[in-house]
């Protein structure tokens, strides 16, 4: 393949309604940032493209939900996640974002062109409408009954409970969010993108001519192929966005999907006065980096739009990734299982690498991945530490101790040395190749194998006992590990660019490029080198356990919050209520029922007689506790046989969501058998 004149990297632009967590940082951003990394310290013509994506119907609804526009929202999580991003060193060479008016004009023209050159089909659908609210509705603002699976509480684009995607009026009882009434059906014009008709052009640019696309993504592309496109529409009844530049189409913008990754090309137009260099000639190679849910996006919908315009180049490749799940279970925002990075920060200061590192090792390259806190542990200790910064720690620390920080000289190799140095050679080689296929694992672990084998190397020669009697071989030796630590600041900088910046500053170097890598002269002898800190500190467990427990504490939460939205019983007449007889009644004895675990057995003095019940609170009262307590008690309830013992009645407990019990007790001492109603 022809070597390209330039690269242009785009990243996802998130959505400016939430902050970002580890999820985005594996999925898209680790990866595209080490991908940028790798190709500048090649010294390729690279930028990299980024920033908030800020329309949408959920930035309009959060909006709403907190009372303030959509302009506060975005203002708030564009900063955030832009500080985020910077903080971990994902190095973008812009950071824009779509309400800039050069993005707005961006989008226009590009709407424009299209409509112009009769790119468009109109179509006059019908569309639900709030009549209280005087707007039409998105699917997302109107909830109704599920006819798939009852759940009344779905959304006209998706039912949560059962995962089924709606359309709007496949719901039953429809209901607007905005107002609650009741919406109804209305007539309003859009502007489609005929996918269909690219059809043919599609099946050959992907499944012909990208064969070597990632099998995930290629996989994805295909099955919507083989399901046949029908024609998208491109504008949406909402009042923020990019307006739709037509006349008559007041109130109608630009649907979300379709200006977004138009922000890649205005942030770049920003960025640069030669921007079209970068999208038009076709010595641009564009890669685009994505989560699995994008990918239609990307290899359908943008590449149609790009081809319908005309002057445009199209992606390269788009090496989507899968998900990462977190401790099991899926990261949600909205139950708030996530990292955050900046509260990562808060816990971790200055350990920006080792979650890059972590996050790389496990990304979900071809498949969902879990992230676990006991694995980020290991990775740091058992092989950042162990491995890496023991490495180039013992290295560092006995050239200060034995040579003055000075890079000794060496003598003649012996068959090991040269082994060692050739095995270096080999392993740039398999790092560059994994790095071309996209497969950062794979480099990330070929790469730390250049840390392993200088870390036997220094094990195996053991130059602190060879001090007192060969001096010269000494010299070889860390001379051979210096040269190896040297590499290390290259083939680890697309990865762990903090730590390769500390190792730089203690050898006394600057960026080497990546074509040095493999080179075993990288040091003159006689350089001075500094005293080197600490690379990576070790992560104990009750760091971690904090981690754990306060995941436990959302997943409490979110247990009781899905418990309080339990809907109210259905109503009951009065009638039914007197049917109860509850009274109050002292526990005069208790004792635990032989063999089980929550059960006590209690006598009551219930003022009309002495009776047993049976009752499920062992494990949160011992019978001494509650001998001699006030209760309240249904004594009509039929009698059940429970364990072999006749329970004549039920003590009434309140339950907390964690099932904690608490006795329903008269607030002061009450003659037994009063009736409770
Ligand atoms: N805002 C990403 C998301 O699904 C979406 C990407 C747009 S890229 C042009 O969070
Ligand atoms: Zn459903």
């Amino acid at each position: 393949m022809k070597k390209p004149d330039r690269h242009l990297i785009t990243s996802a632009l998130p959505y400016a309604n939430g902050p970002i967590h580890i999820g985005h940082l594996a999925g898209v951003y680790v990866p595209s940032d080490i991908y940028t990394r790798y190709l500048r310290i090649k010294g390729e013509d690279v930028i990299s493209i980024c920033g908030s994506d800020e329309h949408g119907v959920p930035i309009t609804m959060k909006a709403r939900d907190e009372g303030v526009t959509p302009q506060e929202i975005v203002d708030r999580y564009h900063k955030l996640n832009k500080k985020a991003f910077e903080d971990f060193g994902i190095e973008f060479d812009t950071y824009s974002r779509t309400s800039n008016k050069t993005h707005y004009d961006t989008a226009s023209d590009f709407f424009k062109s299209l409509y112009k050159n009769g790119k468009f089909i109109e179509k006059t659908t019908d569309q639900y409408y709030d009549n209280e609210a005087k707007c039409f509705l998105a699917d997302r603002y109107i909830t109704g009954t599920c006819p798939h699976c009852g759940h009344d509480e779905a959304y006209g684009d998706q039912c949560e409970n059962c995962g089924t995607s709606l359309s709007a009026t496949d719901l039953e009882k429809p209901r607007s969010r905005v107002s609650g009434s009741l919406p109804v059906l209305k007539k309003t014009k859009h502007w489609f993108l005929p996918l269909d008709e690219y059809e043919d052009w599609l099946k050959q640019w992907i499944l012909e001519d990208h064969k070597e696309w990632k099998s995930n993504v290629y996989g994805q592309c295909k099955s919507w192929l083989d399901q046949g496109l029908q024609p998208r529409a491109v504008s949406r009844d909402l009042d923020w966005g990019v307006p739709v530049p037509v006349e008559g189409a007041e109130g109608k913008v630009l649907y979300v999907w379709f200006d977004a990754p138009i922000g890649y090309i205005s942030a770049t137009r920003e960025l640069r006065d030669d921007w079209e260099k970068y999208w038009k000639d076709p010595g641009t190679r564009m890669v685009h980096f994505i989560g699995k849910d994008n990918i239609v996006f990307h290899c359908i919908i943008f590449p149609v739009m790009l081809k319908a315009e005309g002057s445009y180049i199209l992606p390269e490749n788009v090496p989507a990734n899968e998900f990462l799940n977190l401790e099991n279970d899926k990261i949600s925002t909205s139950r708030n299982w996530a990292v955050w990075l900046h509260e990562y920060l808060d816990d971790f200061p200055g350990d920006q690498d080792v979650l890059r590192y972590a996050l790389c090792a496990s990304a979900p390259e071809t498949k969902d991945n879990d992230f676990t806190w006991k694995e980020f542990q290991n990775r740091n200790n058992n092989e950042l530490v162990a491995i890496l910064g023991n490495f180039v720690n013992r290295a560092l620390v006995l050239t200060n101790k034995y040579f003055d920080g000075r890079v000794p000289a060496r003598a003649n190799l012996n068959d090991y040395d040269r082994e060692v140095l050739a095995d270096i050679r080999k392993l740039k080689e398999k790092v560059e190749k994994s790095l071309d296929a996209y497969r950062f694992r794979e480099a990330l672990r070929e790469a730390m194998n250049v840390a392993r084998l200088g870390n036997k190397y220094l094990a195996d020669t053991e130059p602190w006992k060879l001090i007192k009697t060969d001096e010269e071989r000494v010299k070889t030796i860390l001379n051979i590990a210096l040269q190896i630590t040297a590499n290390l600041t290259i083939i680890l900088d697309p990865f762990l660019p903090f730590s390769v910046n500390k190792l730089r500053d203690w050898l006394s170097i600057d960026t080497l490029k990546w074509d040095y890598a493999g080179n075993d002269e990288l040091l003159e002898a006689g350089h001075e080198i500094k005293n080197p800190g600490l690379l990576f500190r070790k992560i104990d467990d009750s760091e971690i356990q904090k981690q754990l427990d306060k995941l436990m504490e959302t997943k409490k939460k979110n247990e009781s919050e899905k418990k309080e939205a339990e809907p109210v019983k259905e109503n009951i007449s009065f009638d039914d209520f007197t049917k109860l007889d509850i009274r109050t009644a002292t526990i005069i004895d208790a004792f635990k029922v032989p063999k089980t675990k929550k059960l006590l057995q209690l006598s009551l003095d219930t003022g009309v007689d002495k009776r047993t019940v049976v009752s499920g609170i062992a494990e949160y009262f011992s019978p001494e506790e509650i001998t001699g307590k006030q209760v309240s008690v249904v004594l009509n309830l039929e009698p059940r046989k429970i364990r072999g013992i006749e329970s004549q009645g039920m003590i009434l407990m309140a339950e907390e969501d964690d099932g904690k019990l608490y006795f329903v007790e008269p607030s002061g001492k009450t003659k037994n058998g009063s009736p409770v109603k």
